[in-house]
């Protein structure tokens, strides 16, 4: 009995012990990691990111490549919004994040026009705003710091330039070419600059006869259901310029169900740009003639642009991304097994 009891009292007092060792430690455990954690979010810079929606493999990449770069090891909080292709959302989120006091605004804006008076409120809050991807069109250029992004111009030329060429060899350059184009959403950078840069070769070529441009607004489905209505509209189409590759993807499964072919050994020419993953393949088996590429990756770009800022470094208006043109002749396996998107 008395063995008994002193044995029990011996299990109680080391249970005692061991949860008083488990109380202290895990307690301090619990306040270092706390302050830790407080320590580093006072240190972070915050970010508000407003993405203008999903509509393309290319934005899913630019996503990604932002949400890659503002990371906790980087030094970010990063507050990301879908503004599911609508400007007034964009207006909300660049707003609450204005209200958040957030240390910078980055926004891709999915059309130029409408946005002097919500620039105008971040300028007054002394919060600096960073154009990603698309541009605006402002009078007073300083509500924002700069734009990282493409020359959609420049790449609207690359591809004039390269049917030029190939309308060269294939000894067509005094033939008359019919050309239709889908284009990207209505009123954004991509697709003014595109448009624009197209139409400056074209405009150099009696020959070139550009039959429709519509919109499809860089969604596949649209690409098909526009390229359906060029197919009965017009039965002679040698050209399909698109401004993007999911509009393509929709292009072509249009053309091939109307059971005309595509590509290098096909009756139809598609110019395409982003060379997306999906989109390369097609080059390299010769369904796509060829793809601009527009470079997604700009998290990277935004990350130096911050750096630069925070060491009160002045910044440039601009920064273009790097970019390339592929045909058959250059996408390699290298080209396709570093393509990530
Ligand atoms: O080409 C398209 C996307 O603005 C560059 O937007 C971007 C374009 C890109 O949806 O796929």
């Amino acid at each position: 009995m008395f063995r008994k009891r002193s044995y029990s009292l011996i299990v109680f007092g080391l249970l005692l012990v061991m949860t008083m060792i488990l109380l202290l430690y895990g307690s301090r455990l619990f306040t270092d990691i706390e302050e830790e954690a407080h320590i580093t979010q006072e240190d972070r810079i915050v970010v508000g990111v407003s993405q203008l929606g999903s509509e393309s493999g290319w934005r899913t990449a630019n996503t990604e490549s932002v949400q890659q770069a503002f990371t906790q090891q980087n030094g970010y909080f990063l507050i990301f919004h879908n503004a599911r292709q609508k400007q007034e959302n964009q207006l909300k989120a660049i707003r609450s994040f204005i209200s958040q006091r957030v240390d910078y605004i980055i926004f891709s804006p999915v059309v130029e026009t409408g946005w002097e008076t919500v620039l105008q409120e971040a300028k007054q809050a002394g919060i600096p705003v960073i154009l990603m991807d698309r541009n605006v069109d402002v009078e007073d250029e300083s509500l924002y710091v700069t734009c990282v992004g493409s020359d959609f111009e420049a790449e609207g030329v690359k591809a004039g330039r390269w049917l030029e060429k190939e309308l060269v060899q294939q000894r067509r350059s005094s033939e008359s070419i019919n050309i239709v184009i889908l284009t990207g959403t209505e009123g954004s950078s991509s697709q003014i600059g595109r448009s624009a840069g197209f139409e400056t070769v074209a405009e150099r070529h009696a020959n070139w006869n550009i039959l429709e441009e519509k919109c499809a607004e860089f969604t596949s489905t649209k690409g098909k259901e526009v390229m359906k209505t060029f197919l009965k509209r017009y039965p002679d189409i040698d050209v399909v310029v698109s401004q993007n590759d999911d509009m393509t993807f929709g292009a072509i499964e249009a053309i091939k169900e109307s059971g005309r072919t595509v590509g290098v050994d096909g009756d139809i020419m598609i110019l395409s740009f982003d060379a997306v993953r999906g989109a390369l393949d097609m080059v390299a088996d010769g369904t796509i003639n060829v793809d601009i590429e527009c470079n997604p990756n700009q998290g990277e770009y935004l990350l130096r642009v911050i750096d630069m800022l925070e060491a009160e470094e002045t910044v440039e208006k601009k920064y273009y991304v790097e970019e390339d043109v592929f045909t058959i002749e250059n996408v390699t396996q290298e080209v396709l097994g570093g393509r990530s998107y």
